[in-house]
């Protein structure tokens, strides 16, 4: 085992000892380390709050009292709002992704920031730290917490937990329908009725972003999407890979209209290798992401995001794969339901509202406290149920 510097160490913990409005920022390397139980223990026994970056959801449960959410550009109001009004930071196995801290100058200047990262080139690369411990996360934690000792920190949390008001628009279980069908709804209802027992493989876009905020993982590596890569058209052969990896878990794909159709031939490799698969195209009819940009910050011209397409149905069917199309709330119980207990791949083509947008969305390259937040108006607020 690599051993870090006693002096590291020793300040780490007195800064966690000190701080009175601590986060951990928990990010891929949680994963990769494997260090989901040492990370849990320090959350713990120190009682702080978690945040997760997109790579890192499933490094720590979600269903966690000391879960936060999803940091970030469209990460949940109140992670971001602990985040800048935080006095330290904890970053654990994450690079401080432009996605993630907006613009550098403004980001979290109140706290202290300790980072454990096994890549020296990672230090101070983008924010720069006061207390850097290299090395593999696991092992670096584990010489840790013999140092933390038990903390309240039960006012800070409940600071947070004041703070979510009623921009806490996840609750949508219970939301009237009123006869649209949003990608977010589609996103609750995968999650509902797998138990969230499932692979999910998204490909790049809103339907991305929506996955990430309305599906719950619990696990790590039930989560697979290309992050920073962008990689359209990534969700479907990545998901052929993770259903040959794990033969007897449920794998959904999750993949955008513009995506899917650029790694679609590939639904013959399924056909060939007889993998049961189930796809959720979520069809905006739109390349959404860049169409969202362009409504809030290029005055809605729409150029080359509207989005011709196949019918998706008939294509899956061309390959003899099954499927339907599903146009309301009222249909997404059953449409799931039949594609689960198909036996072979079924394609769910979701025909969605064309001009949603994900929120809250911080502009690239603006401070966390930019925020655009969903407006009052939109209807996924109008109601709120249990989760
Ligand atoms: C449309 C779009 C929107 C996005 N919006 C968001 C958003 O709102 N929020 C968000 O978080 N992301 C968002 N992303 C993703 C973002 O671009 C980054 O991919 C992500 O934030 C990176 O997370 P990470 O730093 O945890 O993972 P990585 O980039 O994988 O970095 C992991 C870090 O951990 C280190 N590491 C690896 N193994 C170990 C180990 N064993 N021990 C210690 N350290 C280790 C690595 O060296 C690396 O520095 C978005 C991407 C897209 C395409
Ligand atoms: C190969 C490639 N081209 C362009 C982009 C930029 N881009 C990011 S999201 C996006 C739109 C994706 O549209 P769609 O697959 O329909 O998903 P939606 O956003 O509508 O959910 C584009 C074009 C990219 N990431 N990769
Ligand atoms: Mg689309």
């Amino acid at each position: 085992m690599l051993h870090v510097e006693e002096s590291g160490l020793a300040q780490a913990a007195e800064l966690i000892r000190n701080a009175q409005r601590p986060v951990i920022l928990a990010g891929h390397g949680v994963i990769e380390s494997g260090a989901m139980e040492q990370l849990r223990t320090l959350a713990e026994r120190a009682q702080v709050p978690v945040a997760l970056s997109l790579l890192g959801l499933g490094g720590f449960p979600a269903s966690h009292p000391l879960n936060l959410g999803m940091m970030g550009m469209h990460g949940e109001a109140w992670v971001n709002d602990a985040i800048q009004e935080s006095d330290l930071l904890i970053a654990c196995g994450m690079r401080f992704d432009d996605r993630v801290i907006g613009k550098p100058s403004t980001y979290a200047l109140k706290a202290k920031k300790i980072h454990i990262e096994v890549d020296p080139a990672e230090i101070n690369k983008n924010i720069k730290v006061d207390v850097a411990l290299v090395g593999d996360l696991g092992e670096v934690l584990e010489q840790l917490l013999p140092r933390i000792a038990g903390r309240d920190g039960s006012k800070w949390i409940r600071t947070i937990e004041e703070s979510k008001g009623v921009v806490a628009v996840r609750d949508i279980k219970n939301l009237p329908d009123s006869g649209h069908l949003y990608a977010a709804h589609v996103m609750h209802d995968l999650w509902r009725i797998t138990g969230g027992n499932a692979i999910v493989v998204t490909d790049v876009g809103q339907h991305q972003m929506w996955e990430a905020q309305y599906f719950h993982h619990e696990t790590p590596r039930s989560l697979i999407t290309s992050g920073g890569l962008g990689t359209m058209g990534f969700a479907l052969p990545a998901a052929i890979g993770a259903k040959m990896a794990c033969p007897d878990k449920e794998v959904w794909v999750i993949a955008g209209d513009g995506g899917f159709q650029m790694t679609a031939a590939e639904l013959s490799t399924i056909v060939q290798e007889n993998l049961k698969i189930n796809i959720a195209v979520i069809n905006n009819g739109y390349l959404g992401m860049v169409r969202q940009w362009q409504e809030f910050f290029y005055e809605k011209n729409y150029e080359a995001t509207p989005l011709v397409s196949p019918d998706f149905v008939k294509l899956a069917d061309a390959h003899g794969i099954a499927g339907r199309a599903v146009k309301t709330r009222a249909e997404v119980d059953a449409a799931v339901d039949e594609a689960r207990k198909h036996d072979g791949p079924y394609l769910l083509n979701f025909l969605v509202e064309k001009e949603d947008s994900v929120y809250p969305m911080i502009p690239a390259g603006s401070s966390l406290h930019e925020m655009i937040r969903r407006p009052e108006s939109n209807p996924l607020v109008e109601s709120a149920g249990d989760k």
